[in-house]
């Protein structure tokens, strides 16, 4: 028997769900029964009528999972893999912000700590973000801890005043616009979609500045374009072919790899099948203050 075949015998035996980010291998896509970006995996979350899930993904997501669900079983199957943009910020630094500015409303990527989640008024994600700060009143804006992400998001409210955080992600910051011109040399008619935690100079080269269920979005809503260049984390070209087999997906230059994302191999999925590891812990104290957060973007993106 294949290792797929594996574990899927064993996730049905054991009535386990397991739900993977669109960054994962490809292994581990085809293992999955809920696949998403950060905000679809965390509505799904609340769905799932199954007691025990393994969430693979980096642990700031399968920690939103444990926020949300704290009732059921989340198995992370490697808890060191973690996303290099949520270590940037500590809880220390969001209060040290909120003193500068206390009459800013604090807005936090989903790419936190749940200690850092547990500072912010709001949680957005790259899918979320523009929908909420539209829907609130605040015109001063703390956006943390992505500046790219931040300056995306501000470029939609010229009315409002941001401040920012210096983090970024390791895999998107880096893109230059030679990156995607190259390509775009090789195929001239393809549409350009890029994340939005890429940096602001390569954007004008886009048609395109989106999450991933954006960038889902963005191909179904245009049938006539056959190919696409794609300058996000590598496993969403994985999750695009699949989802649009007779269209043409081309990733940038520089290779896009998370290594976080990719830590998690079809081995430990099936490790966290058979023995169960690791169960995600949030401190209640900490658990509590982050839902609030995570549920107003649940709440205001409904
Ligand atoms: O929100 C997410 O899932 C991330 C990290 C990327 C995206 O845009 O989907
Ligand atoms: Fe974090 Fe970047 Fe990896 Fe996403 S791709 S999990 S933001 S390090």
């Amino acid at each position: 028997m294949s290792i797929k075949e594996e574990i899927l015998k064993l996730k049905k035996e054991k009535d386990i769900v397991i739900v993977a980010h669109n960054y994962q291998p490809p292994i581990v896509q085809d293992v999955a029964d809920f696949l998403g970006d950060s905000l679809a995996l965390a509505r799904q979350i609340t769905q799932i009528p199954q007691k025990k899930i393994i969430f693979a993904g980096v642990r700031f997501m399968a920690e939103t999972a444990k926020i949300l669900a704290p009732e059921k079983t989340i198995l992370h199957p490697v808890p060191s893999a973690g996303c290099g943009m949520a270590w940037m910020i500590e809880p220390e630094d969001v209060r040290r912000l909120k003193a500068q500015h206390p009459d800013a409303l604090v807005a936090c990527y989903i790419n936190t700590t749940a200690a850092v989640k547990a500072e912010c008024d709001v949680v957005v994600t790259s899918a979320s973000a523009l929908k909420i700060i539209e829907k609130v009143d605040t015109k001063k804006i703390i956006f943390l801890p992505d500046k790219n992400l931040g300056r995306w998001v501000a470029n939609h409210f010229p009315d409002k005043e941001f401040i920012f955080y210096d983090g970024f992600c390791y895999v998107h910051n880096y893109l230059k616009p030679e990156d995607i011109l190259d390509v775009k040399k090789e195929h001239p008619e393809a549409h350009v979609m890029v994340h939005a935690e890429t940096p602001p100079e390569v954007w004008e080269y886009a048609d395109i500045v989106t999450s991933t269920s954006g960038m889902i979005r963005y191909v179904e809503e245009h049938p006539e374009v056959k190919e696409f260049i794609v300058g996000t984390e590598v496993g969403m070209i994985y999750r695009l072919k699949t989802l649009f087999p007779d269209k043409d997906f081309y990733a940038v230059k520089r290779p896009m790899v998370c290594r976080n994302m990719k830590a998690i191999t079809a081995e430990d999925i099936l490790r966290s099948l058979k023995e169960e590891t690791y169960p995600v812990h949030v401190p209640e104290h900490i658990a509590q203050r982050a839902r609030a957060g995570i549920e107003k973007m649940l709440e205001l993106t409904r």
